[in-house]
């Protein structure tokens, strides 16, 4: 873990992290400076006893702000919408377009990325014997069937991005979640919609500092 004193601004996260992808999406939104602590998933960093103090769960990131100890991306970006109002804002003041921003941000962070996250596919890998056709096939089937219900979904309310012509909470969880498919293999020609969102989401420079190969710790 690198050394992070003494800094108003820390996020512990992984280059390759969704979840991290996203914070560093909001804080580049929110043109909110910030230092970066590697955790390396690769070597195990998340379940180390400086890391668990941090996190008792284990998962990157982490957001120390001011002081303030934050888990979870999505509470974080929401603290940081709250805490941090000027716009873009990430969550829309209209109620009914929260919610719907909302739905979208929490089938991608509740519904597929869980069940793909890295401590799911060791676990299949190292508790049930399934070889890595299966859990590669396992990967494809939780995210192609939520890019299927997420074009649907979006395709009300789309834009240049998600809804509309503001990138919001919806956008910060979409476009790592379509690196992480491209990353296993997941084709995206099914998905239209969501391809073109991505491609103009790429093009924000707030989106494109964020991406994992920007990372220091991509080295
Ligand atoms: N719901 C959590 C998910 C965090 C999460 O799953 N992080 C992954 C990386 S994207 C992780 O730390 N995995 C470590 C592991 O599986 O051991 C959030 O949104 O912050």
């Amino acid at each position: 873990m690198t050394d992070a004193a003494n800094v108003g601004r820390t996020l512990y996260g992984y280059f390759r992290s969704s979840a991290a992808y996203r914070v560093r999406i909001a804080l580049n939104l929110k043109g909110l400076p910030y230092q970066q602590a590697a955790i390396s998933l690769l070597k195990g960093e998340q379940q180390s006893a400086g890391f668990l103090a941090l996190n008792p769960q284990g998962l990157v990131p982490a957001l120390v702000d001011n002081g303030v100890l934050l888990t979870q991306s999505l509470a974080i970006c929401e603290y940081l919408d709250e805490v941090y109002p000027a716009a873009p804002r990430l969550l829309p003041l209209d109620a009914a377009l929260r919610a719907q921003v909302r739905a979208v941000a929490l089938a991608i962070a509740c519904d597929i990325h869980p069940l793909n996250n890295l401590r799911v596919l060791n676990y299949l890998r190292q508790e049930l014997d399934v070889e890595e056709e299966g859990r590669n096939g396992w990967y494809r089937h939780w995210v192609t069937q939520g890019f299927a219900a997420l074009e649907a979904m979006l395709a009300p309310h789309a834009g240049r991005y998600c809804f509309g012509d503001t990138p919001t909470l919806a956008d910060v969880c979409l476009l790592p979640q379509v690196f992480n498919a491209q990353r296993f293999n997941v084709g995206m020609a099914a998905y239209p919609l969501l391809s073109r969102i991505a491609a103009n989401l790429e093009a924000l420079p707030a989106f494109a500092e964020a991406h994992p190969s920007r990372q220091a710790d991509a080295a």
